[in-house]
């Protein structure tokens, strides 16, 4: 059964009446109040449609101090609230679990400004991140994170999840590249905390509470992030290996053979493959010549072409003499790379239209990783379809069951089989996305009972009535308010 169906109503949350709604449209306009059934319907429900809350308003503040009015107004009314941003989350954090109102800063997206010495970009939360991404193209420059969801999620999305991405290997987690946030709290206080300096030692940083905090400490409304120079030489290639060790292997030759141009390293299994090849239209396999196992896409970002594709190819060669890799190709163009990529950032898509899917994002040892995977194959048999593939370089293992429906004995073979085994592993049971409504009470299967503690007491500091998100990211029994 979902989270949602076991979580009850906080009584101490209001709920919404006329006058409310009159106040907010007096500050924030017509325009910023939607009632609208379709919209609403919309935002009530999470990209894996497992999630559907009955908000019946949606708040679109077009500046800080609209975020700060709502937020004064909402906690002095106790009305509980949903920070929302593109809506691509993936464990329900993003949707409402009963009548929250939604506040999503889709309206607050200008570059605020963009240093070309240092690359330092100030902007919005609002802002999109392919648009920052084309935006930064035309400046020299790129994000320091690129995911499949780019063209819907917002950077106060990223922000508040601390996504990760296929790049993170290169440029690191948000709590690198984020310099500076401007956010407020519950009670409408304005933290600027948007500082643009790489180094800055005066107190504690703060900033680092709210990348990740999955809109449970504030509201992200402005960041400052230092975005890489764009370089002019970006290879790809797509290899095949026989097995998962060939594949951990060349994850250690890459990383000593190609060294500082190496910019990712992904994997996906056949399984991934096939669900792929099946579901998506104009895609085919880049290795047709014979069934693999797994596949890696490796790419290299450097300064110098004629470089660049010398280390490669000397590395291509290596690992296919010593038969780490057993069949490769190094893309021609910038189509051929793009469709390369299509294939793995397709994958969350494909196995939507396969039907009913149990996700699972896990930091695991890398030599463990697909241990865990062969055990589920073991443990679901034909009833489902296990699908792995993931930022290998990072040890961020994407497990995904999928079967045509969903159904209670296949969540019981996985759950909470998965987590006791990453827990034994210690692991992450939510590498990249968080822990949102859907693992709001299993985050003891990774972090101490001390830790938790001290993260619901910082809840409390900060959102005294518990309104923001209430229902997500940690265990409610923990929380006063609740
Ligand atoms: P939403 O989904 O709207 O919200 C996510 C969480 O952040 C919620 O808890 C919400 O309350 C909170 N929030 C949103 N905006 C704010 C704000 N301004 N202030 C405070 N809180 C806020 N994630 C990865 O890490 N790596 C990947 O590679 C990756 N690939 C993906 C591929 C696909 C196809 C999809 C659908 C998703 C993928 N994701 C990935 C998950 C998701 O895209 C990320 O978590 C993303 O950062 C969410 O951004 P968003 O703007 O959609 O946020
Ligand atoms: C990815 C997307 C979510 C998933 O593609 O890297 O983060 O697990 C994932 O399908
Ligand atoms: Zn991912």
């Amino acid at each position: 059964a979902s989270m949602a169906s076991t979580t009850v109503r906080n009584p101490s949350f209001s709920v919404i009446n006329s006058d409310d709604i009159d106040y907010f449209k007096k500050i924030l306009g017509e325009s910023g109040v939607v009632q609208d059934e379709e919209k609403l319907d919309d935002a009530n429900t999470d990209w894996m449609r497992k999630q559907k809350g009955s908000s019946k308003l949606m708040l679109q503040p077009k500046s800080t101090q609209e975020v700060s009015q709502i937020l004064d107004y909402c906690n002095s009314r106790c009305l509980a609230v949903v920070p929302q941003g593109g809506n691509t989350g993936l464990v329900g954090g993003s949707v409402p679990v009963f009548d929250e109102v939604i506040l999503n800063v889709r309206g607050m997206n200008n570059i605020i400004s963009f240093d070309k010495a240092s690359g330092i970009l100030v902007c919005e939360a609002g802002c999109i991140l392919e648009n920052l991404i084309s935006y930064l193209d035309n400046e020299g420059f790129i994000m320091p994170l690129d995911l499949g969801a780019k063209g819907s999620c917002q950077i106060g999305g990223n922000v508040s999840t601390n996504a990760g991405g296929l790049r993170l290997i290169r440029y690191g987690s948000l709590h690198g590249s984020v310099l500076g946030l401007e956010a407020v709290l519950a009670n409408g206080t304005v933290l600027d905390m948007l500082g643009t300096l790489r180094k800055d030692n005066t107190g504690y940083d703060l900033k680092h509470l709210f990348i990740g905090s999955e809109g449970s400490l504030g509201i992200v409304t402005k960041v400052s992030i230092l975005t890489p120079p764009k370089l002019s030489s970006v290879n790809l290639a797509f290899l095949a290996c026989k097995d998962y060790t060939s594949c951990q292997k060349l994850l250690y030759q890459a990383k000593r053979n190609l060294g500082e141009i190496l910019s990712a390293f992904e994997f996906l299994d056949i399984n991934a493959m096939d669900l792929v090849l099946k579901h998506l239209d104009g895609l085919r396999d880049p290795l047709p010549s014979s069934t693999h196992n797994f596949y890696i896409l490796i790419e290299t970002t450097g300064s110098m072409e004629s470089h660049d594709k010398e280390k490669l190819e000397a590395f291509l060669l290596q690992v296919m003499e010593s038969g780490l890799v057993t069949d490769g190709v190094l893309s021609q163009d910038i189509n051929q790379a793009s469709s390369f990529w299509r294939i793995r950032e397709g994958i969350p898509e494909a196995l939507m239209k396969a039907g009913a899917v149990y996700k699972y994002d896990l930091s695991l040892p890398p030599e463990k990783m697909y241990d865990l995977v062969v055990e589920m194959r073991g443990r679901l048999g034909t009833e489902a379809n296990v699908v792995a593939y993931g930022h290998l370089g990072d040890g961020n293992l994407h497990l995904n069951i999928s079967a045509p429906q969903y159904n209670d004995s296949i969540l019981s073979k996985i759950e909470p089989f998965v987590y006791e085994w990453t827990s034994k592993q210690r692991g992450s049971i939510s590498a990249e996305h968080g822990l949102g409504l859907m693992k709001a009470n299993k985050i003891h299967y990774s972090k101490s009972a001390e830790t938790v503690k001290l993260m619901a007491s910082i809840k409390t500091l900060l959102d005294p009535k518990g309104i923001l998100n209430p229902y997500k990211v940690l265990p409610t029994s923990l929380l006063s308010h609740s």
